[in-house]
């Protein structure tokens, strides 16, 4: 019998910014029935491993099988390691968030097996099954290749109903400083550990895949469980700050309330930042949390237009938002997080008058920080299947141009990415919705109003430093649009240690 297993993250140029949970929660898992594991993180910045280095050490390791986490970043690159690893002779097993909405895709391009929905119950269920001969073709929620070429799927995997039975992550595998390029926490003003509270989510927002990718119900982690966790992290770690990364850790309200008092009683100083939906805002809720720690909300605010955020799903309105702005404000909650998305395709000038006309209502007073972009038809979700036709983008993942413009690193605006780091324009230069060449004029000074309200409001800048660092802004992206290469020449100065140091006024280290 062979017990051990080989987990990897494989490499991409999107580095990861913490330890990769899935794997965590696997190799958990299979430690605690009794496998070795030896897991790689391929993306993490401090220690890039290449496919040759991965290689040897799945050959060293001489494992039952080899496990693969796929996110659709690179896929194509990540499919071509999955046929080189297949060549070491060993089987190859695929999960994570692409597998779970393109699986075929994943077997058609050479990976022997792969596993839909969570990993703990099927990853185990598969080992077990490789040792004891058992038909893999039994095992819920797998899909393979057979002996005469025929892909077939086994019937769903149930959802794992009681999250608490799953042992805590297992971080043994993983060093800071391969994250943060230093051990100490205490150096990095950044958010390091993520959470999830729960998994699932039942909203379903058209441009969003969450849903599809752990169910479209929310099962969540008792407050003790995930107490746990976090006693766990900072007895352990010295952590400071969390994440909590699942879709809406806000849902169940009683859920919260016992968290902070457990936090509370156990004296666990700590600041965790969380995700939020609009209408799940709870004045009282949010002070109990803020009194206990609890210092950033990123909240998908997502339009301030009636008529998008009805057709995108979201059903509240620009009154509910600002509603709950209020209740934030009157709190003074320390940190907001406001993510937009502008560019649907039905939307016009008349739209984006809406999302600004929001923008300037949000009251001074409040500390707040935006992100804008432009959607992205993620494959699996409404606003994909509906407009893949039409705008022509099907299986635009597959093109390895649209990926690299997409997370590739080379395609920054000097001057632009300096000062706001915030305002993802490869999104916008990937073009899926063909915006006529005024209308992307529009978004991008639809993006800079907004951020330049943001930094009005709530940094400490004097008029003119903004005005200037604004102007310069928009001289760079406009000039970007008519030559990139002009540009870098151009703001040739942004490597200058003094503008650089400069700019980090402008940027919040923690967003
Ligand atoms: C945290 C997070 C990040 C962190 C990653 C931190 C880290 N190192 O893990 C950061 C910020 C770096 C990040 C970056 C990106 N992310 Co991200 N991220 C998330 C988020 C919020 C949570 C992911 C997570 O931790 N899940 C918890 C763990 C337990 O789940 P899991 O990894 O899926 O693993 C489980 C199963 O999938 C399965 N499984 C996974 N791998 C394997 C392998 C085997 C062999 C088996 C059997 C099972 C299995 O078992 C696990 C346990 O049940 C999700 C959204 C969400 N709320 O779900 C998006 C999400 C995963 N990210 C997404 C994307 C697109 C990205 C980026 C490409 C963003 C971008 N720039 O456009 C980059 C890619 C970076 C990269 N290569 O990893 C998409 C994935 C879409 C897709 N179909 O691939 C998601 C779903 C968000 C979305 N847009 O809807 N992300
Ligand atoms: S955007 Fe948020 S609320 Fe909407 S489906 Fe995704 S996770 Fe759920």
């Amino acid at each position: 019998m062979n017990n051990r297993v080989f987990l990897l993250n494989p490499p991409t140029k999107e580095y990861a910014t913490s330890f990769p949970l899935g794997l965590a929660y696997l190799s958990a898992i299979l430690r605690k029935h009794g496998y070795e594991v030896k897991v790689i993180d391929a993306q993490a910045p401090y220690n890039l491993k290449t496919a040759e280095q991965i290689k040897n050490a799945a050959r060293d390791f001489r494992p039952l099988f080899i496990g693969v986490s796929l996110q659709f970043d690179f896929i194509t690159e990540k499919y071509k390691l999955v046929r080189e690893l297949k060549e070491l002779g060993y089987p190859v097993v695929c999960g994570g968030p692409h597998v779970n909405i393109l699986a075929r895709e994943v077997i058609e391009n050479g990976c022997d097996i792969v596993s839909i929905g969570e990993g703990e119950e099927a990853i185990l269920e598969l080992a077990e099954a490789f040792n004891s001969g058992r038909n893999l073709e039994e095992i819920q929620g797998l899909g393979l290749r057979k002996d005469n070429g025929d892909i077939v799927f086994a019937p769903k995997r149930r959802e794992i109903e009681n999250l608490d039975e799953i042992p805590l992550p297992d971080y043994s595998d993983f060093k800071v400083a391969d994250y943060m390029g230093t051990d100490d926490l205490s150096k990095v003003d950044k958010t390091f550990f993520d959470v999830f509270t729960s998994r699932g989510c039942m909203y379903r927002c058209t441009y969003c895949l969450a849903s599809r990718v752990w169910g479209g119900r929310q099962r969540i982690r008792s407050a003790r469980n995930v107490f746990e966790e976090i006693n766990y992290l900072v007895k352990h770690y010295r952590a400071h700050h969390i994440a909590f990364m699942d879709t809406e850790p806000l849902v169940n309200k009683q859920r919260i309330y016992e968290l902070c008092d457990l936090l509370e009683r156990n004296k666990i100083k700590i600041k965790i930042s969380t995700r939020a939906r609009i209408d799940n805002i709870d004045g009282d809720l949010i002070k109990r949390m803020k009194e206990v720690g609890f210092y950033k909300l990123a909240i998908g605010v997502e339009s301030g237009d009636d008529e998008t955020l009805r057709r995108v799903n979201r059903f509240y309105t620009q009154k509910d938002i600002l509603m709950a702005i209020e209740s934030l404000d009157r709190i003074k909650f320390p940190i907001i997080h406001f993510n937009n998305i502008i560019g649907f395709p039905w939307e016009t000038t008349r739209h984006f008058k809406s999302s600004l006309e929001l923008s300037l209502k949000i009251p001074k007073s409040l500390t707040y920080y935006v992100n804008v972009v432009t959607p992205i038809p993620l494959p699996g979700t409404p606003l994909y299947s509906n407009y893949c036709e039409e705008y022509g983008f099907k299986d635009w993942w597959l093109d390895i141009n649209k990926q690299e413009l997409l997370h590739g690193k080379n395609k920054e605006i000097y001057f632009y990415k300096l000062f706001m780091p915030r305002l993802f324009l490869e999104y916008w230069t990937l073009n899926f919705w063909h915006y006529p060449s005024t209308v992307k004029k529009e978004i991008l000074n639809f993006q800079l109003k907004i951020q330049k309200i943001a930094y009005g409001k709530n940094r400490f800048f004097r008029f003119l430093e903004i005005a200037v660092i604004f102007f310069l802004i928009k001289l760079s992206v406009n000039v970007y649009l008519i030559s990139p290469k002009l540009e870098k020449t151009i703001f040739f100065f942004t490597g200058n240690r003094a503008v650089m140091n400069y700019a980090k006024k402008f940027v919040f280290q923690e967003q």
